[in-house]
């Protein structure tokens, strides 16, 4: 069968492949030592309630960015401002999620997931940064809330995905130490609302990200060499004032999750969703796994650790010197308020590492020259990553629940002449990805959800609408939604709650 013959109703057929009896290769079979079936691999099976979710943004979705009351956000200005974003490409429409909402929860239902992780924009609860919240931009989330428990989609809240009010722009932003406090007040407001029917919150996605992103640029090292991104507002800060805009990120979380506990109902669950940089044993023997554990905790001091730990590490601070953030004992005791859970996003080894008997005691291994990247360069394929990431958040934290919050890959899809897309590498990924993550659980790891990024195509950043990272394609012409050949493989992965 040529590819061009291939039909919607053959990747429905693949769902049905296990059935297909192996009754030729039983005669010889029968005559040696027992052999698994070739067509029922063993399972590798999930434990049982894991959420199987996909994730999107408010900024990279939604479109309507001033209507209702919304006040602009620091990515409408950065992407309105010539040259930041590729192909000056925007989000003002975008996947026009805030008018179609009613259609994407119909897609994510229809390829089986059973939670969705959206997030919130600031700047359409409260257009000013602070104040009295805008009734009409509550609702929308209201709305969608509703949607999604209909279609019985769990939905989990991310309070801050980088669109930051751009009047608390103006006011310093991150580098203002009211902005924590103003974002705790917004926090405990959507909680208020939302709680009923909203049973987790994420305060922050990615902190290193939009802190060393947004306020100096930050350096992505793969095999064929180095990336620089930058994210709004797009400013270039001194070494020492970076340092204090991570503080203050790290504060905003705590004092939010305080928030969230004061006004939400009794039993919501919070935590945040970090882009954790793991550190991966490049041969995995006992003392190259304590030494990439290590790794790991001095990796994450400035976000995860201190949040995790209450304090700053020896190292951190010491390399720091001068450099190193102002904070009080009362900000660490918030930075560090206790959680339900931790989510993590996880693409990559943030570097492959062996034990060295020279300090710190570990020895970054780079990646080879011809090490595979996906079609997001900074992506360098490393599937062990979601063993590693949420072994290393149980054995160093020991935390009681973990989600990974993003996982995924962009590729460079199409929509072949019959209608379907084609993505073998998503598809490749996401197998391989999976399979450690199993591992995980089956070690043990208290992972309870994972959430593909992303539920569709959308607005990748600085690369626009590029770097396609759905299960869903979006055609931004016309708005028209194909799920792609991975949207079939995830729910066929949910509805086993297995590897498929
Ligand atoms: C995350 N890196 O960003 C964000 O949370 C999403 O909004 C985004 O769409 C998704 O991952 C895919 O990029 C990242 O260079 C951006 O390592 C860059 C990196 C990692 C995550």
């Amino acid at each position: 069968m040529s590819a061009t013959h291939f039909t919607r109703r053959d990747v429905g057929k693949l769902a049905g492949a296990a059935t297909m009896a192996a009754s030729s290769a039983t005669t010889a079979g029968a005559q040696t030592a027992p052999r698994a079936d070739m067509a029922r691999p063993a399972p590798r099976q999930f434990p049982s309630g894991f959420f199987w979710g996909t994730g999107t943004s408010s900024y990279q979705i939604e479109g309507a960015w001033n209507e209702d009351g919304k006040g602009p956000s620091i990515w409408d200005t950065y992407a309105h401002t010539p040259g930041k974003i590729k192909n000056g490409d925007t989000g003002d429409i975008a996947n026009d999620h805030y008018h179609r909402y009613k259609d994407d929860v119909a897609l994510m239902k229809g390829f089986g997931a059973n939670a969705y992780r959206f997030s919130i924009a600031w700047p359409r609860i409260f257009p000013n940064g602070t104040g009295s919240p805008n009734a009409k931009g509550l609702d929308f989330y209201n709305r969608l809330v509703d949607e999604l428990l209909a279609a019985g989609i769990a939905p989990f809240a991310t309070l801050y995905h980088w669109d930051l009010p751009q009047v608390l722009q103006d006011k310093g932003g991150w580098q203002n130490r009211d902005i924590p406090k103003a974002f705790a007040d917004y926090a405990g407001i959507v909680a208020e609302k939302l709680s009923d029917r909203v049973r987790h919150f994420f305060t922050i996605n990615e902190f290193r990200s939009f802190t060393d992103g947004g306020y100096r640029g930050a350096e992505v090292q793969t095999g064929s060499g180095v990336l620089r991104l930058e994210a709004a507002p797009g400013l270039k800060l001194a070494p020492g004032d970076l340092n204090q805009v991570r503080h203050h990120a790290v504060l905003g979380h705590g004092m939010a999750v305080q928030a969230i506990r004061a006004k939400g109902k009794a039993g919501t669950k919070v935590g945040f969703a970090d882009n954790l940089h793991a550190t991966v044993p490049l041969i995995e023997t006992p003392e190259h796994i304590k030494a990439c554990q290590a790794a790991t905790r001095e990796a994450n001091a400035p976000f995860v650790t201190v949040m995790l730990e209450g304090k700053y590490t020896d190292a951190y601070l010491k390399e720091a010197g001068k450099d190193a953030p102002r904070f009080s004992p009362e900000d660490l005791k918030l930075i560090a308020s206790p959680l339900d859970f931790v989510g993590i996003n996880v693409y990559k080894p943030n570097f492959y590492a062996l034990a060295s008997d020279q300090a710190p005691g570990w020895r970054e291994i780079p990646f080879a020259k011809s090490h595979p990247t996906m079609f997001n360069r900074w992506l360098s394929l490393g599937p062990e990553c979601l063993y590693w990431a949420p072994k290393f958040v149980q054995s160093l934290w020991g935390a009681q629940e973990i989600f990974i919050t993003e996982n995924g890959c962009a590729s460079d899809d199409a929509v072949a002449n019959e209608g379907t897309v084609y993505d073998t590498e998503r598809v490749m990924f996401l197998r391989a990805y999976l399979t450690q993550l199993q591992r995980a659980t089956a070690d043990g790891v208290p992972v309870k959800g994972y959430f593909h990024w992303s539920l569709m195509d959308n607005f990748e950043w600085s690369w626009g609408f590029g770097d396609r990272f759905g299960l869903v394609y979006v055609d931004f012409k016309t708005q028209k939604r194909t799920p792609k050949l991975s949207a079939s493989f995830f729910r066929e992965t949910a509805r086993r709650n297995a590897v498929a």
